[in-house]
């Protein structure tokens, strides 16, 4: 089974602007629409409201509005597009796979650090080596370091693992051959003593936190409904989107991937897969409820959020423009 389909949903911030109660216009919605965090430190901010209505005034007149249009890039509604599938096989969710891929920038063949044409990234754990797998810990930041891909990971468990691969001294499938398989040959993620995994973006190599437009992640192993799901939450860790994975049998696939179609900034995502956890290869932290794992993550390239200087300048020079306008006095 699959399916896509958009979730609408009012974005908090253009809640605030609706509710604005002076119809102050282009100009005023965008002061409604700058977090109370950055208008506390833009000093320049402060002054904007007195001088809101004659600007915005001289602003039509100078065209000027459209700059500010340009700036309010979320529109008035936020959207994710939901690509979904699961089945027995990698067959089974390879097409909505494919769909997303394409949905997100295409391309079919990884370049250098998974990327594929700067557009989008992909993780598929199989070039992690053998002192980065199981039973050795994968480094929370090896995708941003060693294999820098923008993404740094964390959880309120202990550590990651990513899965041994045939032939080695530590069995493969974490030591679960029954429920485990591969989608991408052939190894697997998880979170250790958790079954949260948050997902955290950087401008790849850097330490500059950045956001992606889409996510999605191959599943393995979802048996039982509403216990494996995505979440995305924006810059200001405000929620965006959370939907429950699709189940399948026993070492089923699922894929869940969303893409924000409205502008959207994904500054994290938490993925929490199945209601039980991994303490170990073969050891489960009980024996009943439902395990699952992953492979493949795909995403859009990480980028970079305007700095708050830049805000400032865009301001500095807003103002500018209009103070040039401004009749000279006699
Ligand atoms: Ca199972
Ligand atoms: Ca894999
Ligand atoms: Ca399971």
């Amino acid at each position: 089974m699959s399916s896509f389909r958009t979730c609408v949903a009012i974005h908090p911030l253009l809640r605030t602007v609706r509710r604005s109660p002076a119809p102050l216009g282009h100009a005023g919605a965008f002061l409604h629409f700058v977090p109370p965090c950055l208008r506390a430190s833009i000093p320049l901010l402060a002054a904007v409201p007195r001088c809101v209505a004659r600007a915005h005034k001289a602003a039509m007149g100078l065209g000027a509005a459209l700059l500010v249009n340009a700036v309010m890039t979320s529109p008035a509604h936020a959207g994710i597009t939901v690509f979904e599938a699961a089945g027995a096989n990698p067959a089974a969710i390879t097409p909505t796979r494919d769909a997303f891929r394409s949905a997100v920038g295409g391309g079919t063949v990884a370049g250098a650090n998974g990327s594929f044409g700067g557009l989008r990234r992909e993780i598929n754990w199989d070039g992690v080596p053998d002192a980065r797998s199981d039973p050795n810990t994968l480094p929370a930041d090896f995708f941003n370091t060693t294999s820098p891909r923008g993404v740094v990971f964390s959880t309120p468990g202990t550590s990651f693992l990513v899965s041994a691969n045939a032939g080695q001294p530590t069995p493969p499938l974490f030591g679960f051959p029954s429920d485990f398989q591969a989608f991408s040959t052939q190894r697997l993620f998880t979170a250790v003593n958790s079954n949260i995994t948050d997902v955290n973006f950087f401008v790849p190599g850097t330490n500059a936190p950045a956001t992606v437009s889409s996510f999605g992640v191959v599943f393995v192993d979802a048996e039982v409904a509403n216990v494996t799901l995505l979440e995305f939450f924006d810059q200001n860790n405000s929620l965006l989107f959370s939907r429950n994975a699709l189940v399948a049998g026993n070492q089923g696939m699922t894929f869940l991937g969303g893409v924000a179609n409205a502008g959207e900034h994904i500054g994290r995502v938490r993925i929490t897969s199945g209601a039980n956890t991994i303490v170990s290869n073969a050891v489960l932290g009980n024996p009943n409820d439902d395990v699952v794992v992953m492979d493949d993550f795909l995403y859009s390239e990480p980028l970079a959020l305007p700095e708050p200087g830049s805000l400032s300048l865009l301001f500095l020079s807003l103002l500018g423009l209009l103070r040039s306008r401004k009749p000279r006095q006699a």
